[in-house]
């Protein structure tokens, strides 16, 4: 097996974005594709490495998405590679549930040594992060023999039917495809930025709202889980309002509420700790971890302590291909990059690097409502004006839309669709950073 060149670690635009190759597939794409499967930007890809993404026309792209926060260790990172080709050729699936393998077991020993919390821990694998989530509220449900999950205003936990009902925004996600499951309420979010009597009383009044909510409309005593993003992903990387977390995940114990950690998109070093929930020192009696752990091939899982984890019957959990072992594999070469290459140390080193110039941007441009996320994590909300909050999805679409015509991959988010995040892979160098913000300055000199 040959393995290609190192990707130059520069951007090329030897056309215009996207370039007529892109263009001509994208034409097929239309033919042959669900309208229903949206594109961000019809670049076609061809290879991808380091913080580059290289597209069919030749143009070399920089980064800043990540493909939704997955390659987190880079794409075709080598470990990974190396990993993923050995057990293609030696197995690519027999089925957990039928005939175990080693791999398996080495990805859940991985995420119970990982994981918050220092007791004895269980793992189980599955697909996708969606599946992960719905596995979550069965083991709630079965552990507690309640029914009630509690969910947060600007939460995603998926598009399958339980996880649409768990995720907060109509459009895209949920928009004629109910009904939706039951069972399931929705409490609001410490929003610092968007709290009606200001960041500073966010966390009290936040809190208090949900504490009340559940008692008068939910009842301690049905409710199974309550289900949290520690920093909020599609939803526009809201960070709750400092101590919201802790206090939540705290009030869940005193009742016999499953306190479920949604980090399938903060975890595995996006944040600058393996997991966000670390950040206040939150152990999370489940967790769902996807995305990042498996360097782009599809794995997620599920962990929790051992007790509540065991609880469920013998093939109650399972799938045909959860834990699939190429998918282990690449989980495996993923974390011992991790390891290795120190990434939440690299993943700090970007914040330190990027948040200056985003608040830089802040202070320009009274439209940069507020800055804001953890790590390689970070976000820009843009609204109307320094006085005025409504958010401002036309700024933040033009601005997007400049950087993708620039060479830059750069992903919106939010329910108000006036967020712009920045989730580079951790083996971006410093200069593509620099020079991915330098585009970002200028796409808002471009478009205010
Ligand atoms: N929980 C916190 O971020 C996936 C969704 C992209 P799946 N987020 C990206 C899209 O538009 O589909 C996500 C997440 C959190 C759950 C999920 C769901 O993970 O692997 O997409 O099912």
């Amino acid at each position: 097996m040959t393995t290609p060149d190192p990707i130059e670690q520069r951007r090329i635009l030897k056309t215009a974005i996207p370039g007529p190759r892109s263009a001509e597939l994208h034409r097929r794409k239309l033919s042959a594709v669900s309208a229903g499967v949206g594109v961000g930007l019809p670049v076609y890809v061809e290879r991808a490495g380091g913080g580059v993404l290289v597209d069919v026309d030749g143009n070399q792209l920089i980064d800043f998405g990540s493909g939704i926060a997955v390659t987190t260790v880079g794409n075709a990172a080598p470990r990974v590679v190396e990993r993923v080709r050995a057990q293609v050729a030696d197995f690519t699936h027999t089925c957990f549930m039928v005939t175990p393998y080693e791999e398996y077991l080495a990805v859940c020993e991985a995420l119970n040594e990982l994981t918050p919390g220092s007791g004895e821990k269980r793992s189980a694998l599955f697909n996708s992060g969606a599946e992960a989530v719905e596995n979550a509220v069965k083991v709630a449900r079965s552990f507690t023999g309640r029914q009630a999950v509690v969910a947060f205003d600007h939460a995603y936990h998926g598009r399958t039917n339980l996880t649409m009902a768990l995720t907060a925004k109509n459009m895209p996600y949920k928009h004629r495809f109910g009904p939706f499951a039951s069972e399931i309420y929705r409490v609001p979010m410490a929003y610092p930025f968007r709290w009606p009597t200001g960041p500073q009383n966010c966390s009290d009044e936040a809190f208090e709202q949900f504490v009340s909510l559940v008692h008068a409309q939910v009842g301690e005593e049905n409710t199974a889980a309550v289900l949290l993003e520690p920093i909020q992903g599609e939803g526009g990387f809201i960070v709750p309002a400092p101590g919201f977390v802790r206090r939540v995940a705290d009030w869940c114990t005193q009742h016999g509420i499953l306190f479920i950690a949604d980090e399938i998109q903060t975890g595995f070093c996006r944040t600058g700790d393996w997991f966000a929930c670390e950040f206040e020192d939150v152990v999370p009696d489940l967790i769902t971890t996807a995305k990042g752990i498996a360097g782009g091939l599809p794995l997620s899982g599920l962990t929790g302590r051992a007790e509540v984890m065991d609880v469920v019957q013998s093939g109650g959990l399972g799938g045909t291909y959860g834990g699939n072992p190429v998918a282990c594999a690449a989980a495996l070469g993923s974390i011992e990059t991790m390891k290795a290459d120190n990434l939440n140390a690299r993943a700090k080193a970007i914040e330190a690097l990027v948040l200056p110039r985003l608040q830089q941007l802040a202070a320009k441009y009274s439209q940069v409502g507020d800055v804001r996320g953890r790590g390689a994590m970070l976000a820009l909300e843009l609204v109307a004006d320094a006085g005025d909050l409504t958010p401002n999805s036309v700024l933040t679409g033009r601005v997007n839309a400049f950087c993708h015509a620039q060479g830059l991959v750069t992903l919106t988010a939010g329910t108000y669709g006036n967020v712009l995040r920045l989730l580079p892979p951790l083996s971006i160098s410093d200069e593509l950073l620099a020079e991915g913000l330098d585009i970002l300055e200028q796409a808002f000199a471009a478009s205010i």
